[in-house]
């Protein structure tokens, strides 16, 4: 088996994508794509938002599909928070805050390229046939959320791995990969962890313990400014740390054969 990690300063291409599609590597690290100082921008106008609320994961248990929170806050509404919600204000109220997340990420960046519309960019260019905000239900979905986590709940994210996949529903994606851009860091800790199992399909209900029976995973401490791309229908967890705030920009990429990249959060 070769090198299942790769790292590559500041430039993404498209082999790295189609490798980790069809998994022949399990992450990428794109060493400094987004300079510190706009990582520094970005963070201070992030943490003064009156915006910020708690991520929540889809897991299976016992057949039920439930919402739990792993010590993560976010800005913007991710499409997963709809996934077992009746109310169809819940999930227009997805759609209504769309572009107005998208719209509020560029403004904490203060008129600089935003970090998520540079790699929505560059997966365009780069990627034949391209990539596109996805519109699963046919309206535009949001594309760039933002997770915050404290050192003191960060062992929440650390007890169990998690992973991530659309349910077919909404597509059958051949595959799901996940891009973070680390806009801030803690010193010690705050590691991601992979566990490079083969990807798993959607609403899998992960076996209590789980950390006990995978193997061991592989771990990536990213740095400020750096995109890390991996399939997040791996099993995959962060590492509890101290110090200062963890703070990254996500979204999601579906890949089906011969279509543009879906994103979305
Ligand atoms: O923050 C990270 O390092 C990983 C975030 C994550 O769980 C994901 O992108 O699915």
């Amino acid at each position: 088996m070769g090198q299942r990690i790769v790292r590559v300063i500041k430039k993404l291409s498209s082999d790295l994508i189609s490798d980790l599609i069809h998994d022949e590597i399990a992450a990428v690290v794109i060493e400094s794509y987004y300079p510190a100082h706009l990582c520094d921008l970005l963070s201070n106008n992030i943490l003064r938002s009156q915006d910020i609320d708690p991520y929540t994961h889809e897991v299976v248990e016992d057949d039920a599909l439930l919402q739990k929170y792993f010590g993560v806050d976010r800005i913007g509404i991710p499409f997963n928070s709809t996934y077992n919600v009746a109310n169809p204000e819940k999930i227009n109220e997805y759609y209504r805050e769309a572009s107005v997340q998208i719209e509020r990420l560029r403004a904490y960046c203060e008129h600089f390229l935003s970090p998520i519309d540079k790699l929505r960019l560059e997966l365009d260019e780069l990627f034949i046939p391209g990539a596109t905000v996805a519109h699963f239900q046919n309206k535009k979905m949001l594309a760039g959320i933002v997770r915050i986590s404290k050192a003191e709940q960060s062992y929440l994210s650390a007890l169990e791995p998690h992973f991530d996949a659309l349910p077919p529903k909404y597509a059958e994606l051949d595959a799901q990969l996940a891009a973070n851009i680390y806009l801030k860091v803690p010193d010690v800790g705050g590691e991601l962890e992979i566990w490079d199992i083969p990807a798993l399909t959607p609403f899998t209900q992960a076996p209590e313990q789980w950390r006990a029976v995978l193997p061991a995973p592989i771990k990536i401490k990213p740095k400020q400014g750096d995109l890390v791309i991996f399939n997040c229908r791996k099993p995959h967890a962060i590492c509890a740390f101290l110090g200062e705030d963890r703070i990254t920009t996500q979204m999601f990429m579906g890949y089906q054969l011969e279509k543009p990249l879906l994103l979305w959060n």
